[in-house]
């Protein structure tokens, strides 16, 4: 049977299981609706038909109800779109895209969706990354090594750095502005811990040579903003365009005097709060579904686009990450995800004049780069009411990184998500 014959085939079947679902009363036959829908065409005159509507998945009509920003009255049981059928082994036309676990990505993807036309979407998103131990190229070091390898390189005569937390609380704006192009915000707040050992002898405060201590800084990251457009979509997939940007609204001249305990200095790199420049952000995402299971494939990049008023610009970061999910149960309500991730990241271009990088690792700006490749798993949960849950956990399985660096262990993405 060709795909063609098969489709069409599903669409009368599904025609048949919801006229049995909707004539309670009168005992209409499924040939009496199909006759009906062929005499009475697409849109019923009077629109109060609303059973033939409800029938129509098949693009005599039910588009115009499934549109949240039109009049739906009488088209009431076409909501929620696509789910006519209802139940495993429904064969709902575009539905099979929509209301299930995995409509959307893991956690820690952004910007392969979009909204309804009128719709609205917001997000709280929790992600916590966290680096224990030094690493050069791919060679994990000892804290000790870190000192000698980094000296021999330049950096860490005073101190290391030892492990460091990044938290970011992220609240995710998004509205369909059409059916193909969803507009988004994404203003979110760092936290970032670092704790470092002080190196022996150390210059600037001898009494503390040898000695931990621990930095923190938190506030405002940068605004990232955009619109996502859907450039292509069939019933089971789809194109997504994201043009992406955002602005320095994250401070990088902030000081502490916790590491000499006499002077103030400047955060090093990876503990400021933001990029200090205006950065591109492109992506584009494909995006496929079957009956239970879908995949993503997605390719994000951050483009800085000069150098900030510090004179320097972070590294051009490329994403590449490709993804499968797999629905649990009959109504698709929990799905699990695995993913895997290449990350280039390149070092920076220009300096902090304020930053001296012979003191430690985090100061140089030729040690910021690398290569990675993360391997993530999550689950995800929708509720009709509640919204969409997702946590992802992702480790780093490979990395590669510029001089000395803290290695990355696993970073987590919780988010919960709700449309209005
Ligand atoms: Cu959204």
């Amino acid at each position: 049977m060709s795909q063609r014959q098969w489709t069409a085939t599903s669409r009368l079947l599904l025609l048949a299981a919801c006229c049995l679902a909707a004539t309670t009363a009168a005992a209409q036959t499924v040939g009496d609706v199909v006759s009906a829908v062929r005499s009475e065409g697409p849109f019923p005159a009077d629109g109060a038909a609303t059973d033939l509507v409800a029938f129509d998945e098949f693009g005599l009509g039910c588009k115009r109800c499934c549109d949240p920003c039109a009049d739906c009255g009488p088209c009431g049981p076409c909501d929620p779109c696509g789910d006519v059928g209802g139940g495993c082994g429904s064969h709902g036309g575009h539905g099979l895209k929509h209301n299930r676990a995995d409509a959307r990505g893991p956690a820690h993807i952004f910007g392969d969706h979009v909204h309804k036309r009128c719709e609205w979407m917001v997000e709280y998103l929790y992600m916590n990354m966290y680096m224990d131990g030094n690493r050069s190229g791919t060679d994990s070091l000892t804290v000790p090594e870190a000192f000698t390898v980094g000296q021999a390189l330049g950096t860490n005569n005073a101190a290391t750095p030892t492990n460091m937390t990044m938290e970011m609380h992220m609240l995710h704006i998004m509205y369909g502005m059409t059916d193909e192009v969803t507009l988004y915000v994404m203003p979110m707040w760092w936290s970032n811990t670092m704790d470092h050992l002080r190196a022996t002898p150390f210059g600037p405060n001898p009494p503390l040579a040898g000695t931990p201590f621990t930095t923190h800084n938190s506030g405002f990251g940068d605004l990232v903003f955009g619109g996502l457009w859907k450039i292509y979509e069939t019933e089971y997939d789809e194109w997504i365009v994201n043009l992406g940007f955002s602005v320095p609204t994250g401070d990088i001249d902030r000081t502490t005097t916790v590491p000499t305990g006499l002077v103030a200095q400047e955060f090093p790199y990876p503990m400021r709060l933001g990029s200090g420049t205006f950065d591109f952000r492109p992506g584009v995402t494909y995006k496929r579904f079957w009956e239970y299971w879908s995949m993503g494939l997605q390719a994000q990049f951050d483009l800085p686009l000069d150098r900030n008023t510090e004179n320097y610009r972070m590294g051009n970061e490329y994403r590449a990450n490709a993804w499968i999910a797999r629905v649990l149960d009959c109504e698709k309500r929990w799905a699990v995800s695995f993913r895997v991730e290449g990350l280039f990241r390149s070092n920076f271009v220009g300096a902090d004049p304020n930053l001296n990088s012979a003191t430690i690792s985090t100061n140089d700006p030729d040690m910021r780069g690398g290569e990675f490749v993360n391997f993530g798993y999550g689950v995800m949960y929708r509720n009709p009411k509640l919204g969409r849950l997702s946590v992802e956990a992702a480790h780093r399985v490979y990395q590669n990184l510029r001089g000395v660096q803290l290695e990355t262990d696993w970073s987590l993405a919780a988010s919960w998500a709700k449309k209005f």
